[in-house]
């Protein structure tokens, strides 16, 4: 199957590269529009306008699904663009939210972001979603106590970092200046006693050398990415039932040149090249 996964730039490369290593028959057509990155600080009209033409291109090339692999157009633009085309579509947010109730121990989860994914609260509306949908902490202890109300399970604290995206897509995300911006941004979360810290933004696992150093053992760092493969392997196995009943038409057969991704960007290609490594 071809699947059709899109970011502002490179972040949704760390999505891809998910899929690719736990999804064995799938092909991916990538696109990053580092013309118009960072969606960080875009509006809604903005992000639902980007979104609409992203997948509009992506369903041209034989997208059967899409990964929206940026979490600023899951968390704004998501619920328009599954009304608008017929195709599904995984976000990053609902499964990110889901995991990191399942991940944490003391039940105090914090998230850093894009500043529009960190004001659209799509996350802490998603953590409450997730356990009013029975989703658990793993945590036996922790989830006795909150069974019996005693410890709340919540997202206690969110942090938009701006200056993340443009670095990372500068090729700086081992720098001493991402260093030094990450320690600001952290201290607030380490503050508020956040046990489990969820990268609300693909291009964040760029960051994760230096957030470890920051961080160290005492938060879990939870990338969402690995939840949202689970999620697209689920979706894989219903269209795949579907087809078998006769629901679903079959897929084209590929072409026999054989690929497994096709990259396109909006902008210029040697520098996503150099920056995502690929
Ligand atoms: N990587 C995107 C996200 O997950 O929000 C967008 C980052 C950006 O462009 N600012």
């Amino acid at each position: 199957r071809i699947i059709g996964v899109f970011d502002s730039g490179v972040g949704g490369l760390t999505v891809m590269k998910e899929i690719l290593e736990q999804v064995l028959d799938v092909r991916i057509v990538y696109f990053g529009d580092t013309a118009r990155v960072p969606y960080g600080n875009r509006s809604r009209e903005e992000l639902i306008r980007f979104g609409e033409e992203i997948v509009t291109f992506l369903i041209g090339q034989g997208a059967e699904v899409i990964v929206v692999a940026c979490n600023s157009s899951s968390a704004t633009a998501l619920p328009f663009l599954r009304e608008r085309f017929d195709v599904p579509m995984i976000g990053m947010v609902e499964p990110g939210a889901r995991y990191a109730v399942e991940k944490t121990i003391a039940g105090r989860i914090g998230l850093i972001a894009t500043e529009t994914t960190v004001r659209s609260k799509a996350y802490s509306s998603a953590v409450s979603r997730a356990l009013a949908k029975g989703s658990l902490p793993k945590d036996p202890t922790l989830r006795e106590s909150w069974q019996h109300g005693e410890q709340p399970i919540a997202l206690v604290k969110a942090q938009g970092c701006p200056l993340f995206v443009p670095l990372i897509e500068a090729g700086l995300a081992e720098s001493e200046q991402a260093l030094g911006i990450a320690k600001t941004y952290l201290t607030p979360l380490k503050a508020a006693g956040v046990d489990t810290l969820i990268l609300g933004c693909t291009h964040y696992p760029f960051l994760e050398p230096v957030l470890n150093k920051i961080l160290g053992e005492d938060v879990l760092i939870v990338d969402p990415a690995k939840a949202v493969v689970k999620e697209l392997e689920n979706l894989l196995k219903h269209l795949d039932d579907w087809e078998r009943s006769g629901l679903l038409e079959s897929p084209p057969a590929l072409g026999k040149k054989p690929w497994r991704v096709r990259y396109y960007v909006s902008g210029d290609p040697e520098l996503f090249r150099q920056v995502g490594n690929t």
